[in-house]
């Protein structure tokens, strides 16, 4: 198999989110065994496993069935060895492509389906472990929900190589790896997959026996300040204070705190179109000069509320600096002591 060279991307850190929508090229890249080129003539989607019949199909089918448009929080859970380290790789996009469900409904799933496991071709070694595929797998319940797209299109845009071309996975609410790129085939089974990107990899408790695994799915809550950023200094007077807010099912309320957890506040927060983020913003005058530690915490539509420390979802905060405001009329001049 033929593989690419790294393609240069700028990702944004996190006071750089400023539009709805991420730009493609401010989008980060992840892929752990490289990037495969596929030759469209010789590439078809498989879909087998506990399904009344097999399917096979060439891209140009795929272009062929009803196509749909999602917006959608991107998500990467960071390094899966470290599943408590906070990395906040987080952007929103728009996926085009065809629905899941609509394909295997067509196939009649059989009744012992509990899983499905998608397959990318990328090949290679990942932190010493060798691999001849990317598999993961989600539960059959998310696989039947209409929103699981088989997306060709990114922002509008056929996708490019890194970004899976021609084919990818993309679970709203799920973290990124679950989003397979360069699928191949989809295999409806009655069990979890074995591969190490399930088993070894991309669980909450690396190591623990395969009765426990907590697979890295549903998103959890987080939220990110964007504005001010990180170290800014403020003049002494009112604030508008910004960021965004996502989780799995949704954020319901976004506290905010501008005394580094002391007292909190109530944001006022977007409603969600579709699966993206949704902002959240809130005023705040500060009382005097000085140092000011801002801190957001997301609580999702179950109640889950982001941890302080501990965990990938762990509150962000920011620590800008306050100072008197120049007096107007008199900006040339310091003000007198
Ligand atoms: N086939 C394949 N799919 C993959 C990966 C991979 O290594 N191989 N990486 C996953 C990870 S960890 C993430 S975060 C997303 C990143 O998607 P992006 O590069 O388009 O941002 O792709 C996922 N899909
Ligand atoms: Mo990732």
């Amino acid at each position: 198999m033929s593989y690419l060279g790294m393609i240069a991307k700028f990702p944004l850190g996190v006071h750089d989110l400023k539009s709805f929508i991420t730009p493609e090229n401010h989008l980060f890249v992840l892929s752990h065994l490289g990037i495969p080129a596929i030759d469209l003539t010789q590439w078809k989607l498989k879909i087998s496993g506990l399904v009344e019949q097999s399917l096979e199909l060439s891209y140009e089918n795929l272009l062929n069935l009803e196509y749909r448009e999602l917006t959608v929080f991107h998500q990467c859970s960071g390094n899966p060895l470290e599943p408590k380290v906070p990395t906040r790789t987080i952007s929103n996009v728009i996926w085009g492509g065809v629905s899941l469900r609509a394909i295997l409904n067509q196939l009649q799933v059989k009744p012992e389906a509990r899983y499905i496991w998608f397959t990318g071709i990328d090949r290679g070694a990942y932190e010493g472990v060798s691999s001849d595929s990317y598999i993961k797998d989600i539960p059959i319940a998310k696989a039947l929900d209409n929103d699981v797209l088989l997306a060709y299109k990114l922002n509008g845009e056929f996708l490019s190589a890194e970004r899976g071309f021609p084919l990818r996975l993309v679970v709203p609410g799920y973290y990124g790896t679950n989003f397979v790129k360069w699928l191949s085939h989809i295999y409806v089974t009655d069990r979890r997959s074995p591969g190490p990107f399930t088993t070894t990899f991309y669980n909450e408790q690396p190591g623990g026996d395969n009765a426990t695994l907590k697979p890295v799915w549903e998103v959890a809550p987080e939220s990110v300040i964007v504005h001010p950023s990180q170290n800014e200094v403020l003049y002494l007077q009112p604030q508008t204070s910004w960021g965004w807010a996502w989780a799995s099912d949704g954020i319901q309320s976004v506290d905010v705190s501008t005394d580094g957890g002391i007292t909190w506040q109530a944001a006022e927060v977007e409603t969600r179109l579709e699966y993206a983020w949704q902002r959240f913003t809130f005023q705040w005058t500060p009382p005097r000069p000085g140092k000011y530690s801002l801190m957001s915490r997301a609580i999702d539509h179950d109640g889950e509320i982001q941890p302080i420390q501990q965990a990938r979802n762990a509150i962000y905060i920011v620590t800008v600096t306050v100072q008197e405001a120049p007096i107007k009329g008199f900006d040339s001049f310091s003000v007198a002591e």
